[in-house]
């Protein structure tokens, strides 16, 4: 429970600009690739570091958007396409950073009023080990690629 504790307690303080920690996981850098049209599809961005044990995360949920996935980018020939995976690990004393053309989270059918340049997303991140953690991901002011041509996701 203590871990629970204290990422509410940085919530309720107001420090949501500040990374969030939850046990030996912390989460920074996060921002939002808003769809390009009303109702599309976003991606989710940042850097994950471990200052414990190696670790896994598992799950992502969002009230915002109709449905959430961990995706990867997988080269396919010439092109990098977007896959679902099970899991991002995190290594022990490691750092994950999530970008463009790489690991990111996938957020189906965002709803338009939640994602207005300046506006900050509502994300639950489950890790394995460390639990879940609440996070807010400020809104990127433009939508931009998640990736490059030909993968789904960014019409
Ligand atoms: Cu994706």
């Amino acid at each position: 429970m203590k871990r629970f504790a204290v990422a509410v307690g940085a919530l309720a303080l107001g420090l949501a600009a500040l990374p969030a920690l939850a046990a030996d996981i912390e989460i920074s850098g996060s921002f939002l690739r808003p769809p390009v049209v009303d109702g599309g599809n976003g991606a989710a961005f940042f850097t994950i570091t471990n200052h414990g044990p190696a670790d896994r995360l598992i799950a992502a949920a969002a009230p915002a958007a109709r449905a959430v996935e961990l995706h990867t980018h997988l080269r396919d020939g010439d092109v990098m396409r977007m896959r679902k995976v099970d899991s991002i690990a995190v290594p022990e004393q490691g750092r994950v950073e999530l970008k463009p053309g790489g690991d990111h989270v996938m957020l189906f059918g965002l709803d338009p009023a939640a994602v207005v340049p300046g506006a900050r997303l509502p994300l639950t991140l489950t890790f394995e080990q460390a639990g879940a953690i609440q996070i807010e991901v400020p809104v990127a002011t433009l939508p931009g690629p998640i990736s490059k041509p030909g993968a789904h996701g960014d019409q």
